[in-house]
Formats: structure tokens, C-alpha cells, sequence
């Protein structure tokens, strides 16, 4: 069970950010509206949220997941994989330090936390445009003493691993129809997603409630029969710049 989220409101410049989507620049207004509404959501889970404000020199500050990775006895400050965003962790150290201990990714590695998948006390790594070998020998030798397993994966056609893939707890993950014969994955139940809604893949579980975002119907067909307490939200704006549900909080 998750009891606290740390998120970061959009500045006035969050369309200057990264992003590889070949579609048009998101409003600063929807954003916002479409931020409140991912607060509201996380906090009708029952998480205290931190809500951190904008930080000007950062435009994709939003994406707060990137900065960390947070497990129950420690966290990794990461250090992105964008010299772009290469800062923004600063921030969030300061957060989290009273809650954790900290342990760090030194140069020259570099990991984005949207690589890294924890499904029980096994860490996915995904090496990806972000996430170096570097990064994920560091991380690997941070898990390992802390008794975690954790191995990597490659990252290919999308921006992190997490774009692909998102546990849902008990054993099951909800992926990219094109991972499903990925040998990594061979022990999971798995729930694919169409190529056409590859987008719902990043989906995210808290508190025994599951994110979906909005516009993906047979996805969120699949979940509903199968039970899960699915609530939509609007994420249009974020997805204009490679952003998803996860990127946007961190819970721990
Ligand atoms: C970036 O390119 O870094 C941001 N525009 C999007 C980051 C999305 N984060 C995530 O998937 N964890």
C-alpha cells in the first residue's frame, strides 16, 4: 500500500519540453486542468500528496518519476538521462530525504526513472535512450545489497521501458502486445495491449485502484472484465510530450 505522492505542477513553459510526439503543443490550461485532475485521483486513493510547484528552468519537471526510484527502505536519486533534465532530481532529494535513505547515480551513468519496473523484489532495468549500461550497473549494485534481483532489458521503438509495460501486482502485467513473447516476461499473466492503444500500457495500480488513460476502449474492456476497478482519466496533454500516467507522481 502507497500512503504518500510527490508530483510537480506544470509551468507556463511545459510545452518547451522533450518530446519525440509528432503532435501539436498542449495548452497550458488543459494541462493544468488535467494535472488537478491526476491529484484529485491519487488523492481519493488515500495518499497524502506533496504537490511541488514549477520549476521554470525545467519544462518537463511534471514528470517527476524520472528523478527517482523509491523502494520501502531506500530510494535512488537517479541522474537523467537528458542533459535537459540533469538537475531536476535536486528537488525531489530534498523531498525525500526525511523519508528514506539516499543513495545516488554518479556520472557517468545515467537511468530515467521510467526504466526501472519493480514487480516483488525483482527490478527490470530498461536500457534505453535514457538509461545507460553505466546507470544499470550502478542501480544492480545498489539492489543487490539490499537484497533485491534485478535484470536488464532493451528498450527498443519507445521512450522507457515503463511506455511498454506497468505491473498490476499479483503477478500480472499489462503490455505492449509486442512484448508478450519477451522471454523477460514468460512467468507473468499477461494483458496485452493493441498496437493502436499502445499508449494504455502505461497504466498504473494504486492503492487497489487502476489509472487507465482515457481513449482506449478495448483496453479498457479487457481490465473491466477482468475485474479491475478501472478509473480514466484525461491525459492528452502529458502524451503530447512522451509523458504518461506514471511519469507523473511518485508514490511510495
Ligand atoms: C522527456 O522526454 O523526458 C519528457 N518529455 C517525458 C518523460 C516521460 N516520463 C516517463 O515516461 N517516465
Amino acid at each position: 500500500m502507497f500512503t504518500n505522492a510527490i508530483v510537480r505542477t506544470p509551468g507556463k513553459n511545459f510545452n518547451q519540453g522533450i518530446t519525440t510526439a509528432k503532435l501539436e503543443k498542449p495548452d497550458y490550461f488543459t494541462t493544468l486542468r488535467q494535472h488537478e485532475a491526476y491529484c484529485k485521483v491519487i488523492e481519493n486513493c488515500g495518499l497524502n500528496i506533496t504537490i511541488l510547484p514549477p520549476d521554470p528552468d525545467y519544462p518537463d519537471c511534471p514528470f517527476v518519476e524520472d528523478t527517482a526510484v523509491i523502494t520501502k527502505n531506500f530510494v535512488i536519486i537517479t541522474r537523467p538521462g537528458d542533459k535537459k533534465r540533469q538537475g531536476e532530481e535536486e528537488k525531489i532529494e530534498e523531498v525525500l530525504r526525511p523519508f528514506r535513505k539516499i543513495e545516488k547515480i554518479k556520472s557517468p551513468g545515467t537511468v530515467d526513472g521510467g526504466d526501472i519496473l519493480q514487480a516483488y523484489n525483482h527490478f527490470f532495468i530498461g536500457l534505453s535512450c535514457r538509461t545507460n549500461t553505466e546507470g544499470a550497473k550502478q542501480l544492480g549494485i545498489i539492489f543487490s545489497r539490499y537484497g533485491y534481483t534485478f535484470s536488464t532489458i532493451s528498450v527498443i521503438n519507445m521512450l522507457h521501458l515503463k511506455s511498454g509495460v506497468s505491473y498490476l501486482g499479483k503477478n500480472i502485467l499489462i503490455l505492449h502486445e509486442d512484448l508478450c513473447s519477451s522471454k523477460e516476461f514468460k512467468s507473468f499473466i499477461k494483458i496485452p495491449v493493441l498496437k493502436k492503444e499502445g499508449y494504455a500500457a502505461n497504466s498504473l495500480m494504486i492503492n487497489n485502484r487502476l489509472l487507465l488513460p482515457e481513449g482506449f476502449p478495448d483496453t479498457r474492456k479487457k481490465l473491466k472484465e477482468l475485474g479491475f476497478p478501472v478509473y480514466e482519466l484525461e491525459m492528452s496533454e502529458f502524451r503530447k510530450m512522451d509523458g504518461g500516467l506514471s511519469c507523473l507522481s511518485l508514490r511510495f
